[in-house]
């Protein structure tokens, strides 16, 4: 009986103390800091621990600093995969964003089931999410009925950075199996966009990993001062609708260092979309970087001020693309695509004026959204189809101002052999070597 309550102990002692590593093993760089807690010097100060000047031989710390971690396990979070973790987010998520003084929740290197969160701001301060472990979204359908778009969602949160070397997980394949596109016979719905940053404003989102999206993987959304870096976005290359990193109604959004590799565009820039750059992007599979579509249902789109600089894109249906329905207004403008590397594309270089992605054909229009300024400067590769070019522009509004500079498309496979450019109401203007040219 005895030796039996000695083992319970030192199982429930095991468990605190690896809850306790798991927490702060990877913030704390020196084990002492845990000691200032407890020192003399600590005083209550009506509710805020506060610790003047502690020295702990010779380690100096203010208490601040441990204060504003907060660790999702101290708010209950279990980190096994299976437990339902998602209200000790919630909840260390009002610690967080009412903290004056900022503060870094912390996510240890376990795995987290997680229904839809909602991290809703305004908070006090800035916030850090500091994420090692897996955050896995629930599969359970049900779980989204209140709200079938998003899983986790960052709302109206400023000065916010979500980083670290964690995954965050879609478990999409239930949502996929579902769609539409998979089985004609099932109505097109809408599945959750795994992470979704709404009405943020200085916002970072760096290393992380995100997988299996049930559809967007990562969404900037009405958000500006944007710079996501060196993140890895996978998902099957049949994965329907399941885009790498969208932008809609978003400014100053920097995308830099990321690989992307899903069943829809790498990147896909819509309506209300200024200032955006993309740099050192590798994409495949997929279906390339895109701006649009835009227009659709007739509506009013602006997009401008777009670089992509520096991309390799490998296997996917397009490489560059401006797509438009028919019937929208507004304009796609001031567009650089520069440095970039085409491997086994099939569309490397594109415009569609035409696009029509719906159950059905698309009814001839009389509006459409303009394509204008648009340059494509230092872009090699191979095609996958024997047009390398295809600039489908519309009749009533012929695209403008499409410069091409130093273009080299070959065939795949063909030694050697230039692909060709397919041309409507289009007028290109040559700089340097241009392979392929309009006829
Ligand atoms: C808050 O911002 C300050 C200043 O930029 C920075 O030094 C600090 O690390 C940030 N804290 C958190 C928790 O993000
Ligand atoms: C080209 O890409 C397609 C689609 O990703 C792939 O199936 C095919 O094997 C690739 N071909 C070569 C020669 O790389
Ligand atoms: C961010 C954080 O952990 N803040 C805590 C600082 O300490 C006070 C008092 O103990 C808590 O109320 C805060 O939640």
């Amino acid at each position: 009986m005895a030796t039996q309550r000695l083992i319970l102990l030192s199982l429930i002692f095991i468990v605190n103390i690896s809850n306790f590593v798991a927490c702060y093993s990877r913030l704390q760089e020196d084990p002492l800091r845990m000691y200032v807690d407890n020192s003399p010097n600590s005083i209550d100060d009506g509710g805020t621990l506060f610790n003047k000047n502690t020295d702990v031989l010779s380690f100096k710390r203010s208490d601040s600093d441990l204060n504003n971690t907060v660790c999702v396990n101290d708010y209950g979070a279990k980190g096994d995969g299976t437990t339902d973790d998602t209200q000790a987010f919630e909840k260390a998520w009002e610690v967080a964003c009412s903290s004056e003084e900022g503060a870094t929740i912390v996510v240890p290197e376990q795995k987290y089931l997680l229904k839809p969160i909602r991290f809703s701001g305004p908070c006090k301060s800035n916030i850090t999410m500091q994420i090692s472990g897996d955050l896995e979204a629930s599969d359970d359908r049900s779980d989204y009925s209140e709200d079938s778009t998003h899983w986790l969602m960052f709302d109206r949160v400023e000065k916010l950075s979500v980083k670290g070397d964690g995954t965050i997980n879609g478990n999409g394949n239930i949502w996929w199996q579902n769609s539409c596109k998979r089985d004609k016979k099932r109505p097109c719905k809408n599945a959750p966009t795994a992470v979704t940053f709404y009405k943020c404003k200085n916002l970072v989102v760096e290393g992380l990993t995100i997988k299996d999206a049930q559809q967007i993987h990562v969404s900037f959304q009405h958000s500006n001062y944007v710079k996501a870096s060196g993140l890895t976005v996978t998902a099957p290359h049949d994965s329907p609708n399941t885009d790498g990193i969208h932008v809609t109604n978003t400014q100053n959004i920097q995308i830099s260092s990321s690989v992307i590799g899903t069943g829809d565009d790498c990147i896909s820039i819509v309506s209300g979309s200024q200032n955006v750059k993309a740099t050192d992007i590798t994409c495949g599979p997929g279906h390339g970087i895109s701006i649009g579509s835009l227009g659709a249902k007739k509506a009013k789109a602006f997009v401008s001020g777009i670089t992509v600089n520096k991309a390799k894109l490998s296997g996917t249906a397009n490489g560059v693309r401006i797509k438009t329905w028919q019937g929208g207004s507004g304009s796609a403008s001031n567009i650089k695509f520069q440095n970039i590397e085409m491997d086994n594309v099939t569309n490397p270089i594109i415009i569609d004026q035409n696009y029509c992605d719906q159950k059905g054909s698309c009814k001839q229009q009389d509006s459409a959204v303009e394509i204008k300024n648009v340059m494509y400067q230092n872009i090699k590769g191979t095609s996958e189809s024997e047009m390398g070019v295809k600039f489908d522009c519309s009749d009533k509004f012929p695209c403008e101002g499409i410069v091409m500079q130093n273009i080299d498309l070959r065939l795949l496979g063909e030694e050697g052999e230039a692909a060709k450019a397919s041309c409507d109401n289009v007028q290109v203007s040559y700089i340097q070597d241009v392979s392929p040219r309009c006829p």
